[in-house]
């Protein structure tokens, strides 16, 4: 059964999505954006209260990348606190009366069955490769962003093989074109990875700022140390490139360009210890820390205006 102190296979996922839409159906409602290389729903989760004119919005996906469980576990974990804490916090109640969040649970499905079937370590997608059997594509480098100039590899049996070209990959394509179709509104993108915590953002193409650098930096530090204070956990800010490492075809440097101005990676615990495998004891901690963390980062409704 599901829970949100363990790491749930994606038919799990598929139900409390199925149930969380249908028993608030006042905050919630579920959209399919397409269908993954094998055939599995992208579900889109809105959640915000049901306004008669159209609200600005935050997007935030989990599960680009297969074994980052608790990256998963965080999207789970934020839907459940937006609507039972909507109507007590205060925080949470104002973001979701002036905007919607557009929740992607899991972006990338096959990849996410496959390590809990076959491969705990999985990454990519499952998608095939022309001339060898080495399967899928990292979707965070398959994004119309200095498609495939550094960090990643034209290799397709790497584990940052770029694909054939941007979007090449259908759940990138599908992501994009929901994000596209949605311009107007999205005034925030944030992507849930792990491990490393880190909260980066553009460019992590080019080592060149941002046009927007100073204000993304004030955003992040404020969201870090309002956590730092709080709980003494250390996340660092910064722009990708040289706080992680350049990578080219991200899903953050793109949204950024396509003007999305607010766009993050946010990389979730540990630092190393368990890395990818992060015991379910820690999903907690983590999930409570973070989701504080955006409540406070700097009233998230001033985003939108
Ligand atoms: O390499 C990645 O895709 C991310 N790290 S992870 O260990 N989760 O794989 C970092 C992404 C930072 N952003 C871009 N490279 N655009
Ligand atoms: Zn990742």
């Amino acid at each position: 059964a599901h829970s949100y102190t363990k790491y749930n296979t994606w038919s799990e996922i598929e139900s409390w999505m199925n149930s969380m839409a249908t028993s608030n159906s006042d905050m919630i409602s579920k959209e399919v954006i397409g269908n993954t290389y094998e055939g599995r729903p992208m579900v889109v989760l809105k959640i915000g209260k049901k306004s008669g004119s159209t609200k600005p919005a935050i997007f935030m996906d989990c599960g680009f990348h297969a074994r980052e469980w608790i990256s998963h576990a965080f999207c789970q974990w934020f839907v459940n606190e937006a609507v039972t804490t909507y109507g007590s916090d205060s925080q949470i109640t104002s973001l979701l009366d002036q905007m919607d969040v557009f929740v992607l649970p899991v972006f990338n499905v096959d990849g996410y069955v496959f390590s809990h079937t076959s491969n705990r370590m999985w990454r990519k997608t499952r998608s095939r490769n022309a001339g060898t059997s080495c399967l899928g594509t990292d979707p965070n480098r398959n994004f119309n962003a200095g498609w495939c100039t550094i960090g990643a590899s034209t290799n397709p049996c790497s584990e940052t093989y770029c694909g054939t070209a941007p979007e090449s990959e259908i759940e990138s394509k599908n992501l994009a074109d929901f994000i596209r179709k949605n311009k107007s509104i999205i005034k925030a993108y944030i992507t849930i990875h792990s491990y490393s915590q880190l909260l980066l953002f553009p460019y992590s193409y080019t080592y060149d700022l941002a046009a927007d650098h100073d204000e993304l930096l004030e955003v992040a530090k404020g969201a870090s140390s309002a956590l730092r204070s709080l709980y003494g956990t250390v996340y660092t800010s910064g722009p990708g490139a040289p706080t992680i490492y350049p990578a080219a075809g991200g899903s953050d440097d793109w949204a950024y360009d396509l003007g999305v101005k607010y766009s993050y990676t946010l990389e979730l615990r540990d630092e190393g210890q368990y890395g990818f495998l992060l015991p379910e004891s820690q999903i907690k901690p983590t999930c409570r820390r973070t989701s504080i963390k955006m409540r406070n980062c700097q009233d998230p409704c001033q985003l939108g205006s």
